[in-house]
């Protein structure tokens, strides 16, 4: 038996997850103690049964190695008897997903800070999944949390570092480590999802596409599949090295950070389809020729024709999406026959209704869809159920786009981020919003009357957890909508973000500009919020 090291800790303040794991500054985690405070108190609360098995990757980013290595030890003396670790410490979010299903691991340790920047002045996280491939539920977060405030010791091994970057088994005490092909696994599984003969036969006959991979984690993945599976030109996937600080820029996916795939596809002789992965390769962009198509109408447009896949067809039980995306998708589900579900933000919201087989397929504003043959969002998956659309209904994204809002109706939407506000101003701005919410219903603002106002909360269906404080709600007259919510992945100071939706019927104007649409909810979002007031704010950073 190796002998087990117990190394005398005290608490780190706030390692508290957030949306989607514990997220701060490098230079946070390189305190020593830190990273393992976090992951012994993961190791302390979590089921892990019978010799376990631990799946172990990140998006590549600064600081990866390091607490790869770290985690290896800590798992051999914390009695795993399996860790699975990417090749290169790489796993993007959803071949995680895949690989904790595919291997019944007990769950696994992403190492991400998704779309936030990466560098030694930038950003780490580390977030835990379940035994499902999904984040770990609220019950499992917050007992980790509870944990780290009272941690007194974590536990190693006296182990060499294991070389990454070699496929093959070795011994780390008495635990087995497998270094495996983070990619193989993830591209068979697609292979089996959709009908790549018919994306291999557009493609054959002239359909064109750019894949920014934006120097994050999927660069690889999307090589193999797009380049390698389905004979798109080479060259088709750009920025597809995965660098440790993305090479300086924003790996998100929108329309500031991947403003060069945007201007392409605005411009002429521009390809069929631009998109575009971020840090963890779980969110995805999607642009046609001259069409920028917003994550919320990408799940209404994707859910509407998944019919398409051969691994859905006859299959669709119910259309998930988190409550500030907008309700585009409700309306796909109305027209189809299933349910509609809003869950809080965050994907861990959708694990349980995907369990229960409640929900096929769901989606985030910010650029996340997904299904349930992972349990995270999935960039590539959506990048390529796109193209299966197009090729199989032979369409051009603009044309699909407006054959749906003729059907429809049209779903106008923009977030606004306020980012690195003070705290004190954006709880301020949240407590007065609670505030005044009860008054709210009748009151006018210019042309749009409130409905209703209410602070969102979440009753989960299937283990009736609850889930409340998801943000603020206002709901006018119409169908549109202001929401308001302050996020939970900044690293620094508060974000606050405001969610502007205007639903335009069939018989109206479906091809306008959407920040002329969004005017009276803007107006609207400050009349009720004081933004201005609160955070000294004029305007937003960021408008995707
Ligand atoms: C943001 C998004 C949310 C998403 C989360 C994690 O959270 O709004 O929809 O699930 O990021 O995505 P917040 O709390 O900052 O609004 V990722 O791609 O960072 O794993
Ligand atoms: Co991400």
């Amino acid at each position: 038996m190796t002998e087990i090291l117990s190394m005398p800790t005290t608490p780190f303040d706030g390692q508290k997850p957030g949306t989607s794991g514990l997220r701060k500054k490098v230079k946070v985690f390189q305190q020593p103690g830190y990273a393992e405070n976090f992951i012994q108190s993961v190791f302390d609360v979590v089921e892990k049964g019978e010799a376990a098995t631990l799946v172990l990757g990140g998006d590549g980013r600064f600081h990866n190695r390091t607490v790869i290595q770290q985690a290896i030890r800590m798992a051999a003396a914390n009695g795993y008897a399996r860790v699975l670790v990417g090749q290169g410490g790489i796993l993007s979010t959803p071949a995680a997903s895949h690989v904790i299903r595919k291997y019944k691991a007990s769950g696994g340790l992403v190492l991400s800070a998704s779309h936030n920047p990466g560098g030694p002045d930038e950003d780490f996280g580390i977030k835990y999944n379940i035994a499902n491939g999904g984040p770990a539920p609220e019950g499992v977060t917050g007992a980790i949390h509870a944990r780290t405030q009272e941690i007194d010791r974590w536990l190693t091994i006296a182990a060499q570092d294991v070389d990454l970057d070699t496929v093959g088994i070795v011994e780390v005490g008495d635990m087995n480590v497998q270094i495996i092909d983070p990619v193989a696994d993830y591209a068979d599984l697609m292979e089996e999802l959709f009908d790549f003969a018919a994306i291999r036969k557009v493609v054959a006959s002239g359909f064109t596409m750019r894949f920014d991979a934006m120097s994050a984690v999927t660069g690889p993945y999307a090589k193999e599949i797009l380049e390698g599976r389905l004979g798109f030109a080479q060259g088709t996937v750009v920025n597809g090295t995965p660098l440790e600080d993305f090479g300086g820029h924003h790996p998100d996916p929108n329309l500031i950070h991947a403003k060069e795939l945007y201007d392409l596809m605005m411009g002429e002789g521009a390809p069929d389809l631009g998109a575009a992965s971020d840090g963890d390769g779980d969110r995805n962009l999607i642009i046609g020729r001259g069409r920028f198509i917003t994550p919320s109408d990408s799940l209404a447009m994707l859910a509407a024709n998944i019919e398409c896949a051969p691994a859905y067809k006859g299959r669709l039980t119910g259309i998930a999406r988190s409550m500030p995306t907008s309700a585009a998708a409700d309306r796909v589900a109305e027209a189809l026959g299933v349910p509609a579900f809003e869950t809080p933000t965050g994907w861990k919201f959708f694990g349980n209704l995907l369990d229960a087989g409640m929900a096929t397929i769901c989606g985030e504003e910010s650029a996340g869809t997904g299904s349930d043959h992972v349990r995270e969002k999935d960039g590539l998956w959506a990048v390529l159920l796109w193209l299966n659309i197009l090729a199989v209904r032979d369409i051009s994204v603009d044309d699909l786009a407006k054959a749906h809002w003729a059907r429809f109706g049209r779903n106008y939407y923009a977030r606004h981020d306020y980012e690195g506000i003070e705290k004190e101003g954006a709880d301020a701005l949240m407590a007065a919003l609670m505030d005044e919410l009860e008054a709210l219903p009748g009151q006018e603002f210019g042309d749009l009357v409130v409905e209703e106002a209410d602070s969102f909360s979440y009753t989960d269906p299937v283990d009736g957890s609850v889930s409340a404080n998801q943000g603020i709600r206002i709901l006018f007259v119409g169908g549109s909508r202001v929401v308001f919510r302050l996020s939970g992945t900044g690293t620094a100071g508060a974000t606050l973000r405001v969610y502007l939706e205007n639903y335009v019927p069939p018989s109206g104007d479906l091809d306008a500009e959407t920040g002329e649409m969004l005017k009276g909810q803007i107006a609207a979002a400050e009349a009720v919020a004081g933004i201005a007031r609160f955070t000294g704010r004029t305007a937003p950073d960021v408008i995707t």
